[in-house]
């Protein structure tokens, strides 16, 4: 028997104080219910993160709710592979039975799943729970492995715990100097800024390193524009020159780390002429941006994707760690260092089991206490529980190989838009015998499935989320989701039921899972055993860890110590490397990929609201104005970009603000104007993340109109220099 973990309609309220739907700083925001049953969305201005701001994906996204192109019925293939409106009944029918065949044919780790950072706590630990206890298979991954998996990683090695930022964001108003490394705020969380604004009054200084004048660069006191993927010389260049210029906090580094001799000697060779030879910055920006850090009192290092989602990101933030370490911020007043989690429940969504190589709580699925732990919870014989898993990528690279999964569950990811290399995962989709997509519209991946099954979403369900401060966050629903729909929690627990498992898959509401999650997560290091719903109401939310009823949670983390073996932080010393591919003849510029601010992702969601559409119609190719004209480029005109794996096409936009090697595009557009067909899927080593910021490329001219030279001045905001440095 499984029950269906939705709130029954009658306790529907009219107004319901919940989060956004998109990003991990997870906005505050008040749904009201208008007499047409439309939501209607205002910004909350008692939620101590966004203090009533929102952007405009925030203010706009009730037009998902009853978008035209809502997925009301499942949808099956018929007999000529034209998909055609089916039951529930036989939708997951069609599901339980080709998981099984799979199974019997191929073994269970050929039926895989991926998962992805948009799904609450609750779906995320259910997925995790469904995988290796329904199908008993060890290929889960999600999407989180292409987000902050590289500073989780390295979080991990160095603090012994990975949470995005140790501290709340209020913090960053008060801290007199942050280093921003390859982080876009000012267009990727807005309403983050205004901590930016305050901190900056009083003449405290923002330090930005980026290739691009970005609008959050532009804010900034000192941009470094530094070559893409030269982040860990540039950061190793900083620490030597603190080092030289006898900087580093001596007393922190005895008492609380391990390790550094071994950094020092390697930044040794980082010597500033050298340094800016690979990254391009000059010597008097390296030394002015190391003295800013080192002066003073108090000073954050904060990263986002520009410098994680690289085939050496895990030593990039490591350097960032080290750089932190040195100058003894870590676990002190308004410092430190922390990594600016991107998806709503990107935190959570990396705690509860749907990493492949992770049990709930944070645990390693390899550690036999953790294994032991979490099967006496589900009831399970430890034995059966799979081990680990491969990595997103991987997983993907594998489906239809002899050794891959044969049959695949997509819930809460659209791999076809958002994965690197898309031709070859495209191909690998088309090899498998089975996919089943969950989605509430027909996204690029699930328009490839056998079996589409349509979901609730964010305004329609209950269920708790995990910003990007580690503050544990309720989602609540204020609508009911459209006939014909049902909500992800119910449709794991009835896949299980169907596949004979239905007896660990009971629930009588969300809360239910919720609390059971905290039972599999106690003693972890993602401790969420003494968080409650009616505790996270009372408090604008709960900071894991949260051992017990009566601790008040842990907004700040490593003032004491660090829950290492011995309570030190560890410092690894890191060697650049070149990115895995760097320009040359044939493809002579550096290709990265990135946001713009009306687009959210794969673009699933915002690609269908017609304000964001306006802001941000189509995907846009930024270059230098020289670029530009030596390419023979037109701004405005079409273009396309080749790499070794493929080419897309795009508009050009002429900005002064890039440098003049490097090529940025969004990555929100499918098809043709899908980024990663161009993409590099090299992996860093440990975190597995796939080199989505550097490649090499090749840009030409797609106009037939004959292509005058004169292309610079165009984009005004775009064209001006930031506030000098
Ligand atoms: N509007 C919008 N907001 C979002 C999202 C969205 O899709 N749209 N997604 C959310 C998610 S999941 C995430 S992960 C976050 C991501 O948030 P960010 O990390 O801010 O976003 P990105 O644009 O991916 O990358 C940040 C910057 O890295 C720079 N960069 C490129 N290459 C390099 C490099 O080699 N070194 C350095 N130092 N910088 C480099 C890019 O120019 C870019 O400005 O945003 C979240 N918020
Ligand atoms: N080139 C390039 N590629 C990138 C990146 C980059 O910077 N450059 N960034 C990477 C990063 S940081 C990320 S996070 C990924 C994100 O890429 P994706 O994993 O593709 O993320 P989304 O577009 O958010 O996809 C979520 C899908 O799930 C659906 N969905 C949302 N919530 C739910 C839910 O509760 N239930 C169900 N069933 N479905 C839901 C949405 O409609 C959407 O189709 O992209 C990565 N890809
Ligand atoms: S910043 Fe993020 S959470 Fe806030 S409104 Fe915008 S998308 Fe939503
Ligand atoms: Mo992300």
């Amino acid at each position: 028997m499984t029950s269906n973990p939705t709130v029954p309609s009658n306790v529907m309220p009219e107004v319901a104080e919940s989060h956004c739907p998109y990003c991990a700083l997870q906005c505050g925001m008040t749904l009201s219910t208008n007499g047409a049953g439309e939501v209607e969305i205002s910004g909350n201005a008692a939620f101590p993160v966004n203090r009533g701001a929102l952007c405009v994906k925030g203010w706009t996204a009730a037009a998902t709710l009853r978008h035209p192109e809502r997925l009301t019925a499942p949808l099956v293939r018929d007999e000529r592979g034209e998909f055609r409106q089916a039951s529930w009944d036989e939708a997951l029918g069609r599901v339980a039975s080709a998981f099984r065949t799979v199974q019997e044919r191929h073994g269970k780790d050929a039926v895989g799943v991926f998962g992805g950072g948009s799904l609450t706590n609750e779906k995320s630990y259910l997925l995790g729970k469904f995988a290796r206890v329904a199908l008993q298979t060890a290929n889960i991954d999600y999407n989180g492995r292409f987000c902050m998996s590289s500073a989780a990683a390295a979080g991990i090695r160095s603090f012994g715990m990975d949470r995005g930022l140790p501290f709340p964001i209020e913090d960053i108003a008060r801290a007199q100097a942050v280093f921003l490394v390859g982080d876009n705020s000012a267009e990727t969380m807005p309403p983050l800024m205004q901590y930016f604004e305050e901190q900056q009054a009083g003449g405290r200084t923002l330090v930005v390193a980026d290739p691009r004048l970005t609008p959050t660069a532009q804010r900034a006191n000192l941009h470094l524009r530094l070559i893409p993927g030269s982040d860990a010389a540039l950061v190793n260049g900083l620490l030597h020159i603190l080092i030289r210029d006898g900087m580093v906090d001596t007393d922190y580094l005895d008492a609380r780390t391990e390790g550094f001799d071994r950094v020092k000697s390697e930044v040794a060779t980082y010597w500033p002429e050298r340094v800016e030879r690979i990254t391009g910055v000059a010597e008097a920006e390296l030394t002015r941006a190391a003295h800013l850090l080192g002066n003073a009192e108090s000073a954050m290092i904060l990263t986002g994707r520009g410098t994680e989602q690289q085939a050496q990101g895990v030593n990039n933030v490591s350097s960032c760690i080290n750089l932190a370490l040195a100058l003894g911020l870590v676990g002190k007043a308004n410092s430190g260092y922390g990594c600016l989690t991107g998806q709503g429940n990107g935190q959570g969504g990396r705690e509860h089991g749907q990493k492949a190589d992770q049990l709930p709580g944070y645990r390693r699925i390899d550690d036999p206490a953790a294994r032991r732990h979490v099967a006496g919870v589900w009831g399970v014989d430890e034995a059966s529980l799979p081990g680990p898993g491969k990595s997103a990528y991987e997983l993907l690279d594998s489906l239809g190989r002899e050794d891959g999964a044969k049959a695949l569950l997509v819930m809460g990811s659209n791999v076809a838009v958002s994965a690197p290399h898309l031709n070859n995962v495209a191909e690998r989709l088309g090899a498998l015998d089975f996919l089943v997509v969950s989605d509430f519209f027909l996204s690029e991946t699930a328009a490839l499935a056998d079996v589409v099954l349509p979901s609730a979403q964010w305004a329609e369900e209950e269920g708790t989320m995990t910003n990007l401060e580690g503050r544990v966050i309720r989602r609540r629903q204020a609508c009911e989701p459209p006939d014909g729909v049902r909500d992800d929690a119910a449709v794991i627990c009835e896949l299980a039921s169907r596949l004979g498992k239905g007896n660990h898959f009971t629930y009588g509401s969300v809360e239910e899972i919720f609390e059971e999650l905290g039972r599999a997560s106690a003693g972890g290091p993602a401790d969420y055993s003494g968080i409650s719903y009616a505790k996270i109401d009372a408090n604008d939310g709960v900071f894991w860890p949260c051992p017990d009823e009566e601790h008040a949670g842990t907004p700040r983390l490593f003032a004491e110590g660090f829950p290492t073996a011995s309570g030190r932080a560890r410092m690894f010393p890191v060697r650049h490397e070149d990115p895995a591919e760097t320009p040359d003849d044939e493809y002579p510029l550096y290709l990265t990929t990135g946001r713009n601010l009306a687009q959210y992702q794969s673009g699933t969601q915002t690609r269908r609201i017609a304000e964001l559409v306006d802001i941000s119609p189509t995907p846009v190719a930024e270059v230098h104005p020289a670029t530009a004209r030596q390419h023979g480029l037109l701004d405005g005109g079409a273009v396309r970009l080749t790499t070794r794996r493929g080419h897309a096409d795009f508009r050009l936009k002429v900005s002064r603000g890039i440098r003049g090697d490097t090529v940025f595009v969004p990555f929100h557009w499918a098809g043709r104007q899908a980024a990663n067909r161009l993409t590099n899927p090299a992996l860093d080593p440990t975190s597995r993340m796939p080199e989505f910021k550097v490649c090499a490329v090749r840009i030409e001219s797609m106009e037939h109109a004959t292509v005058q030279s004169n292309t610079a001045e165009t984009h005004p905001e775009t064209a001006t220099e930031g506030p000098s440095s």
